[in-house]
């Protein structure tokens, strides 16, 4: 259609991608067929019927699980070239893409293996599609704080590919303040610093991610919006938010997309972007995240352009790529 296509051909910016939730079953089963893995499923069919989700930790899980197909850096480049390809059929010309290492180092991977395989499948994006690209280092909530500072440690050699830090996994329960020092150690590094906040933890969160992290930028957000002070704040100083409607609605984030506050967002005043999260497992790429939003909640081609524009604004750019995008 006329929308599918205006949505396609919009420059946009990708700032909310974690690249182990990009595996699609079919790369999961060629993957363990490679490494010679058993997978605890016999199909393709079989892994799609399993992503049924009810919260973040039940998808957790199931996320978690199938990142162990994932065993050498070819593994980790073919992961990363097949979402760039993805990518570059949806109109994306930039990319601020999340790791997890510890994800992969508690299984026994040396951190080098998923780095440089990531850069590798970076360094190839950008020659076949044109398509520049950050990497952002995540650390997972759900362990301790001296883990994160075990990982910041591993990824010393590879701090010039790493443009920032992140915050992820279970978020109940482990609120922003536990990495207080780790993302002072970061920032103090150079490192942009982002996290995953009010997307199931309250707006408490979200204000710690800002007053205690430090933050650049917030990842979801949306229960921000159950706070009217932190709202204006955020929309005062111009705070990027990158939601994900495909993931939010999988999640049970919102009860439906026909529910999203996307435009309530930019009634607001907030710098909303949308962005896939996980696509293999929530149904769509950036795309279809555009689409879903747009005949959803019956976006405005303005409202699009605004969500589009958004990405790039609040993109780790310098200055004068940031003009040259927008
Ligand atoms: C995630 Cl949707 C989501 N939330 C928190 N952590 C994550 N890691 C991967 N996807
Ligand atoms: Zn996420």
């Amino acid at each position: 259609t006329d929308l599918d296509h205006f949505i396609t051909h919009l420059p946009k910016a990708e700032l909310h991608l974690h690249i182990e939730g990009s595996l699609e079953p079919e790369l999961m089963f060629s993957l363990a067929k490679r490494n010679r893995l058993d997978l605890p499923f016999k199909s393709v069919e079989e892994i799609r019927a399993a992503y049924n989700f009810s919260n973040l930790q039940d998808f957790l899980d199931i996320y978690y699980a199938g990142a162990q197909a994932l065993r050498t850096e070819e593994d980790f480049r073919d992961l990363t070239t097949a979402y760039f390809d993805r990518a570059a059929a949806d109109g994306v010309l930039h990319a601020e893409i999340f790791f997890d290492p510890q994800t992969h180092t508690d299984r026994g991977l040396p951190f080098s293996v998923a780095i440089e395989g990531i850069l590798a499948g970076l360094a190839e994006a950008k020659a076949k599609h044109g398509i520049t690209s950050e990497l952002i280092l995540c650390f997972l909530r759900h362990l301790d704080e001296e883990a994160a500072f075990a990982t910041f440690r591993a990824a010393e050699p590879w701090l010039n590919h790493i443009k920032g830090v992140g915050l992820d996994s279970s978020e109940l329960g482990h609120p922003p303040h536990k990495f207080a020092r780790v993302f002072a150690a970061a920032g103090a590094a150079g490192l942009k610093r982002v996290a995953h906040a009010g997307e199931e933890g309250p707006a408490a969160y979200v204000r710690e991610a800002l007053d205690v992290l430090h933050i650049d930028r917030l990842d979801h957000g949306n229960h921000a919006l159950d706070d009217d002070a932190l709202v204006r704040e955020l929309a005062e100083r111009q705070i990027t938010l990158t939601v994900c409607p495909l993931s939010n609605v999988r999640l049970c984030v919102v009860p439906d997309i026909s529910a999203h506050p996307i435009d309530t967002m930019l009634a607001k005043g907030l710098r909303a972007t949308v962005n896939s999260d996980d696509p293999a497992y929530f149904g769509g790429y950036v795309g279809e995240n555009f689409k879903a939003v747009a005949r959803g909640r019956k976006l405005s081609r303005e409202q699009l352009v605004t969500l589009a524009r958004n990405s790039f604004l609040g993109a780790f750019l310098d200055d004068a790529t940031r003009q040259d995008y927008l």
